[in-house]
């Protein structure tokens, strides 16, 4: 039995662009494997609520007396995952580092030539890490098992990944009981609106099929999902034990599978329960039906989202979304109808996208009855088929986490970074500047209390000055 501490690190996006919370998912569903398949002591430290100094993370560390720190991080982070490692080294020299997450997946060569970085997990983590900290307590240090990396006599060993064939249902469920659910609960939320204090994010299925070029392939192209029946177990706990009353579904793609999808819904329907749902990253509205809408609104949806991106058909198939546009300016009709508040999530300035085509976004976007939306600018991540396409012509990487915010023009599309800076802003004020449909918003908007926020966060896309030169 080892004992493990495992930590997010304290960076966020924060203020101006970014200032919401989410739980540490993935550091919980990692939790709960080490206790259940290897009996390990697991804790969780996560600066990023707890808003504590690197000293203290340290100071806990110590205090728990851990053998191993599986450190979790994005992208955005990456540097706060070496500075991270390297204090733990530098306190505790016999600790073994495990740095895990996406960042992890996209770049274990770039982790894995930190001496201060002992071993780097590519991919879910469950599985490897239990079989990893095996591994080395039975002596084997250098296990050649897939998704790990590490370094003999000095020369990084990056063995690939590969999809676990494990079905879901065999992973136990998330270690709610180790983080300190009230500290999270008061925080700006990824949708910013809320309708229960009490929520829980829950993932159903992992991986999304589809192509977008510019999404992170992090998990890979597989969907595997995990049964209607399990999902449902996780949900009764979630309300009788911890007294949750709001879900997030976070799947990429929770309705690719229609009939699971129903069957989750349905099981919230017929056993009462007081819950209420949202969908904040969006479902693929081209496969709702009728008949699933119905139901996520009589299960409790109150907020969904979904993708558009661009409203140019040209664009759709140059980043191979290809969503229906007609299809769903229809659905998001209905929504509307049914009573949810539906979020539409755009992206302007993709390669080669002229002034003209992202006229029409912002149009398709001010004609729909979406009740909020959020524009970005385009960011050709590292890993990402976008990023190929124009990583010859960008002189800043979007891996400077300054850069990662979605406000940052590449100069990769048609218009120039000022004009689309304009474009962006004008977008926002147009939408929101429109009496009627923040008289169908407010109407909707279960906690009038989040009124504040979703002002600041108007005012700070419309009119603060986006990104620093
Ligand atoms: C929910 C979500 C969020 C939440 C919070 C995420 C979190 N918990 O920290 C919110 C809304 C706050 C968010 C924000 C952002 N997000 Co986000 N988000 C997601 C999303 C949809 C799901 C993440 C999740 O919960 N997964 C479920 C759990 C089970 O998986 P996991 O956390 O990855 O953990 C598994 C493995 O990674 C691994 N693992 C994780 N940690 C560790 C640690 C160790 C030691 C080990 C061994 C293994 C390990 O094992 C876990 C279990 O298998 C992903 C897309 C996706 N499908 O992953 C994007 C994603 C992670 N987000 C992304 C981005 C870019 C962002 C933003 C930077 C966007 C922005 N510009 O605003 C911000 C950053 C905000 C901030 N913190 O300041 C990108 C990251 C790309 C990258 N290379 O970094 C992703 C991959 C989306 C994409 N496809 O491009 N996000």
């Amino acid at each position: 039995m080892s004992r493990i501490a495992l930590l997010r690190t304290p960076k966020t996006l924060g203020f101006p662009f970014n200032d919401f919370l989410c739980f540490p998912l993935g550091l919980m569903y990692i939790a709960s494997s080490l206790r259940k398949f290897g009996n390990h002591d697991v804790t969780i430290i996560d600066p990023k609520v707890e808003l504590i100094p690197y000293e203290n993370i340290i100071k806990k560390i110590g205090e728990f007396s851990a053998d191993f720190a599986g450190i979790s991080g994005m992208t955005y982070e990456a540097e706060e995952l070496h500075s991270m490692a390297k204090l733990i080294k530098q306190h505790y020299p016999a600790i073994t580092t495990v740095v895990g997450g996406v960042h992890a997946s996209v770049a274990p060569d770039e982790l894995i030539k930190d001496d201060n970085i002992d071993y780097v997990i590519i991919g879910y983590g469950e599985e490897a890490f239990c079989r990893l900290i095996d591994e080395i307590n039975a002596g084997n240090p250098a296990p050649e098992m897939p998704g790990v990396a590490y370094r003999v006599k000095g020369k990084p060993v990056i063995n690939p990944r590969k999809i676990p064939d494990t079905p879901l249902d065999s992973l136990p469920f998330p270690a709610w009981d180790l983080v300190a659910l009230e500290k999270y609960f008061p925080k700006v939320r990824q949708s910013v609106i809320h309708a229960h204090k009490r929520y829980m994010s829950i993932f159903t299925s992992r991986g999304c099929p589809y192509q977008c070029v510019y999404c992170h392939p992090v998990f890979g192209k597989k969907y595997r999902t995990r049964s209607a029946e399990n999902v449902c177990e996780e949900i009764n706990i979630l309300y009788h034990e911890y007294g949750i009353r709001e879900l997030h579904v976070a799947d990429d793609t929770f309705n690719l599978d229609i009939s699971r999808a129903e069957k989750i819904l349905d099981f919230i329907i017929d056993s009462n329960l007081d819950i209420r749902i949202s969908f904040p990253n969006g479902v693929r509205a081209d496969r709702l039906t009728d008949k699933l809408l119905g139901k996520m609104k009589k299960a409790g949806t109150y907020m969904v989202s979904y993708a558009i991106e661009t409203a140019s058909p040209r664009m759709q198939k140059i980043i191979k979304k290809n969503v229906q546009l007609d299809k769903v300016f229809e659905i998001i009709k209905k929504t509307d109808k049914l009573g949810i508040i539906v979020n539409g999530f755009f992206m302007i300035g993709f390669p080669g996208e002229t002034r003209q085509e992202i006229e029409m976004t912002i149009r398709y976007a001010l004609k729909s009855k979406f009740h909020t939306a959020s524009f970005f600018v385009v960011t050709p991540n590292p890993g990402t088929e976008l990023y190929d396409m124009v990583k010859d012509s960008i002189e800043k990487k979007p891996d400077d986490g300054a850069l990662f915010h979605y406000f940052h023009p590449y100069g990769i599309c048609e218009v120039d970074d000022a004009e689309l800076q304009r474009l962006l802003k004008k977008a926002n004020y147009l939408f929101y500047l429109n009496p009627m449909r923040m008289f169908r918003f407010l109407q909707l908007l279960p906690q009038k209390k989040d009124i504040p926020n979703l002002f600041l966060r108007f005012a700070k896309r419309t009119f603060l000055k986006a990104y620093k030169e």
